[in-house]
């Protein structure tokens, strides 16, 4: 981030003119690139969902920095259609996990349907969801559907669900490289969080993710990635 940014208070800049600041970061040498590459690479592959946490706080400036690095995405029209609700009182975490389970209860009961739930079944989830009260943080991230002129009127938003994704994989890879676990959940149907965290009417629940440390005696799936051969095609 730029000096002007920092020093800049943010407004909408919805039908302003262009206006350009110079960018002109130093080339990095190519073998300081390929070490921080393959470093990078390396700390990645480590990175595991988890579901399983240590009631141990964190440091919730280490939550804020990861979630001011997502807030760094790119997003469509650079319109930022996001907020982070970081929540850490025990007793709305507690709300959130009883309406999750609620939901969770129908979905595991038959809603997902037969090939979702074997889909799930390598993961072993379920509808227990200790980890909503387990992680002593947990950020619940809306998207923002459109924007509340001061005048009322409704402005569009574009590109919400990839502007949301992407700030959504900053702030996990951020989490993982700052020593934090973290786990991306969705209870669906997630209208619940609106009224638990009292989110307004353009706001629409995208993720919950609790973050926090792994349990001592943590387990994960014995799970395989694609290697990179699978997903990566030159041309
Ligand atoms: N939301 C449910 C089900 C679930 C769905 C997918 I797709 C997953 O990758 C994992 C779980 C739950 O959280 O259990």
């Amino acid at each position: 981030m730029s000096e002007t940014e920092q020093q800049q208070e943010w407004t909408p800049i919805h039908g302003e003119p262009y206006r350009s600041v110079p960018y002109r970061p130093a080339r990095m040498p190519e073998a300081e690139s390929l070490a921080h590459a393959a470093e990078l690479r390396e700390r990645m592959r480590e990175r595991r969902t988890v579901r399983q946490f240590a009631p141990d706080p964190v440091p919730a400036q280490v939550v804020r920095d990861a979630i001011a690095c997502a807030a760094t995405a790119p997003s469509g029209a650079h319109q930022q259609p996001w907020t982070f609700v970081l929540v850490q009182d025990p007793e709305v975490r507690r709300r959130i996990r009883e309406a999750a389970e609620h939901e969770e209860r129908v979905s595991y009961d038959g809603r997902l349907g037969e090939e979702w739930l074997a889909a799930l079944r390598p993961l072993g989830t379920d509808e227990v969801k200790p980890h909503l009260t387990d992680a002593p943080a947990l950020i619940v991230v809306f998207q923002q559907r459109y924007w509340l002129g001061e005048d009322g009127t409704k402005h569009k938003h574009y590109y919400v669900d990839e502007s949301v994704g992407i700030a959504v994989g900053m702030l996990l890879s951020a989490l993982h490289l700052s020593g934090l676990a973290a786990l991306i959940h969705t209870p669906s149907p997630m209208r619940f969080l609106s009224q638990v965290l009292g989110r307004p009417e353009n706001e629409k629940a995208f993720a919950v993710i609790p973050v926090g440390y792994p349990a001592p005696d943590c387990q994960v799936p014995d799970l395989v990635r694609k290697s990179l051969d699978q997903v990566l095609v030159e041309v």
